[in-house]
């Protein structure tokens, strides 16, 4: 016998069924990008159960399909009539065994990521290593900023001050046209030396190419996603004519995406959000790739309750997530959060949740409270 205990050395685990929870958070401010207003956060939240454990993701998509094409309605469906039924009562080595039986789908990477995240927190879970360890990172803390909404300058101005005396690393600035250049302006001169980015959520066209030049006079790390959510090609069009580095989020999907804007020099920044890439093994690729082109990449979010604030804190460990994500204080979002852990940041700094898994545990009170609806699928 070991000396130590250790969990039975296993060829595969076999998912043995599956909760399906449509989960409502209101959110303490209503939040506005380039494309509309959210004021609560409507998701799938998916626990799957193997050898006693459970593993928790949730998907990340929008009510409708206004960020990207998916929906929260038409991933529930494709969650309870295809997904799920697939790998309830299938046994899986490990993650990527999973990943591979969900690739054939066409698209639909933000369902089929909460399937493949669950399953990397319950494998983890069954291994019992912290989520970290299993993507290949390390560190008990990660750097992160904040997203601040659309809303009248002088508001914003007060909350970037706000924040950035909170010790937050960064301050990204959703931006449209009519709300750009003015609100710059106005945030530069009264913080000269933050680390600043503006967001577009793809508002602008190369028609706005003067208008994007005149945002390299605001020293902004970077602009993310200025361009149509589809199309690499012009992104590098606009990096020749501009100084300030693009990043891209709506525009990279898939590893191949990634591959291409890498190649073509479209990005020179990399937002990377496991639920819209389909899951952690794609969200790894791109973290690798565009190392290998020297791309510094951050985690992006997308307004997530605690399961997936937990997940992107854990992949945010890995190396080259060298610049602060946006996965910043629970409390900036929801008075109260879904899981018994508080994910708060102190200085600027993100503690990673210890222990096996994602690390956190649901708050089976509070969920209750929050569910809309809930579907069991058993083998
Ligand atoms: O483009 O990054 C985005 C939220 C919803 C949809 C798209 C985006 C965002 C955010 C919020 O910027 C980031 C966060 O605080 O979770
Ligand atoms: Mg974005």
């Amino acid at each position: 016998m070991p000396a130590q205990s250790r969990p039975a050395l296993r060829s595969a685990l076999r998912i043995d069924g599956a909760t399906l929870r449509l989960v409502r958070l209101p959110l303490v401010t209503p939040f506005t990008i380039a494309t509309g207003t959210l004021t609560e956060k409507v998701f799938p939240l998916l626990t799957l159960r193997a050898d006693g454990l459970e593993g928790h993701a949730e998907g990340v998509m929008d009510p409708l399909p206004d960020y990207l094409e998916e929906t929260v309605a038409g991933a529930m469906d494709l969650l309870q009539t295809v997904l799920l039924p697939q790998v309830v009562g299938k046994s899986y080595a490990n993650p990527e065994s999973l990943a591979r039986t969900l690739a054939p789908w066409r698209a639909n990477h933000m369902a089929k990521a909460t399937v493949e995240m669950a399953f990397w927190d319950l494998w983890a879970r069954s291994l019992d290593l912290p989520l970290q360890t299993l993507l290949g990172g390390e560190g008990d803390a990660i750097d992160v900023g904040v997203s601040l909404g659309i809303g009248p300058i002088d508001q914003t101005l007060d909350r970037v001050g706000a924040h950035l005396a909170q010790g937050y690393k960064r301050i990204k600035l959703k931006v449209k046209p009519g709300h750009d250049l003015a609100l710059l302006d106005a945030v530069r001169r009264a913080y000269p030396d933050a680390h600043l980015t503006v967001d577009a959520n793809c508002c602008y066209t190369l028609a706005d190419t003067g208008l994007l030049q005149a945002m390299d006079g605001f020293a902004l790390d970077y602009i993310e996603q200025p361009l149509a959510w589809d199309d690499i090609h012009d992104h590098a069009t606009l990096q020749t004519r501009i100084r300030t580095p693009i990043c891209l989020d709506e525009c990279i999907r898939t590893v191949d995406h990634a591959r291409k804007a890498l190649q073509s020099d479209a990005a020179r920044v990399m937002n990377i959000k496991v639920g819209r890439v389909g899951g952690h093994v794609a969200a790894r690729q791109i973290h690798d790739l565009s190392a290998a082109f020297q791309v510094p990449v951050w985690c992006g979010g997308m307004l997530e309750s605690g399961i997936g604030r937990a997940h992107n804190i854990h992949l945010s460990t890995l190396p080259n997530f060298t610049k602060p994500g946006d996965t910043s204080s629970a409390s900036r979002y929801f008075t109260r959060d879904i899981i018994e852990q508080k994910l708060e940041t102190v200085d600027g700094r993100m503690p990673v949740p210890p222990g096996p898994g994602i690390g956190v545990s649901l708050d089976l009170d509070y969920l209750a409270t929050a569910t809309l609806a809930l579907h069991e699928v058993r083998a």
